[in-house]
This record gives structure tokens, sequence and C-alpha cells, in this order.
């Protein structure tokens, strides 16, 4: 089998079965949470958080700014971003699908902003942000002992944060 070089920062982030990892010790990230939605986003933000301190991190390094709602999350998070304070963003929300088009402004929105976000600061902005038909829908992914989709943004930041630190070495 030839040796190819291979950058994979999941390969680090996997902690074995009971173990917590080291990922996140060094690192220092910033949680955007929408409050619109809040029961569901809060879940979001306690699966985040629990995420964080499984890979090592320190709380005094991950920093939670809240917005009033997913609209908003771009603003903060690109200027978060460019701070040269964080090694990623993670931003965290929920829209739910109602009877006018109000849900596809407001989640098109946040999704190109949270995107452009990233590319134009060079750091990793992660979208946790849930798009669904109902609360119940939103709730299931949000819960930390269900899909867990708060922790999965913060593993995917920490993901980033080691391929960008790799490409970076000389
Ligand atoms: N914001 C959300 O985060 N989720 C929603 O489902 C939502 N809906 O349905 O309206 C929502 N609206 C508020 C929006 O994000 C802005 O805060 C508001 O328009 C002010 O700019």
């Amino acid at each position: 089998m030839p040796n190819y070089k291979i950058i994979d920062g999941a390969l680090r982030l996997r902690s074995r079965e009971g173990v917590a990892g080291t990922v996140a010790r060094d690192k220092r990230v910033a949680l955007v949470a929408a409050r619109f939605n809040s029961d569901i986003v809060d879940a979001l933000v306690v699966g985040a958080q629990a995420a964080w301190l499984r890979q090592g991190g320190d709380p005094g390094s991950l920093l939670l700014v809240r917005v009033p709602g997913a609209f908003e999350l771009p603003l903060a998070a690109r200027q978060l971003a460019g701070s040269g304070k964080f090694d990623a963003v993670v931003t965290l929300g929920c829209v739910i699908r109602g009877d006018t088009a109000h849900f596809d402004f407001v989640a098109g929105e946040a999704a190109r902003g949270i995107a452009e976000a990233a590319r134009d600061s060079g750091v990793p902005v992660i979208f946790g942000v849930l798009t669904t038909e109902n609360a119940e829908q939103a709730l299931e992914r949000a819960r930390p002992d269900r899909m867990d989709k708060g922790g999965e943004a913060m593993e995917a930041a920490l993901e980033m944060a080691l391929v960008l630190a790799e490409l970076a070495a000389p």
C-alpha cells in the first residue's frame, strides 16, 4: 500500500469510547446563537458546549454570543471570524417553515451569509442552522440525546480548525 499523505481532521477528532479527546484543548471558538425558537436553539447550544468539553476545551475559551434571529447570524459571525481571536465560529439557529415565504428569505440569507463569512475571513464558520417543517422535527435534531446537531456542528468546527492549521503549516 503506497504511503499517501492525508490531511483528515476527523482522524484526530474521534476519541475512543469513554475517553475524552484533546483536540479543543488549545483552541478558541465562538458560538453565535439565535434567540428566535429559543427552546430549540438552547438545546443546540447545550450539545455544542458538551462536545467542546468532551474534546478537552477550556470553558473560558468558548464564547457564546446571542443575536435576535437566524437572519442576524452572518453579521455577528463575520465580525467574530475576522477578529483574529478564534480558530472557528459555530452558528446555531432554527428556522421553521410557516405559511408565508418568510422562511425562504430567513433561511436562504442565513445560509448564504454564513458561507460568505467563512470565505471572506478564511476562518471556518459552521452552519448549525436547522431548517425544518415543524418544531417537532427541529427538537428531534437539536436534542443532545437524540440527533445532537449542536454537538455535530462543534465537531465540524474543530475538524475544520485542524485541517486549516495543517494546511497552513510549512
Ligand atoms: N428567525 C429565526 O431564527 N427562525 C425563524 O423561524 C424565524 N421566522 O420564522 O420568522 C426568524 N425570524 C426572525 C429573523 O431571523 C430576524 O431576526 C428578523 O427578521 C429581524 O431581522
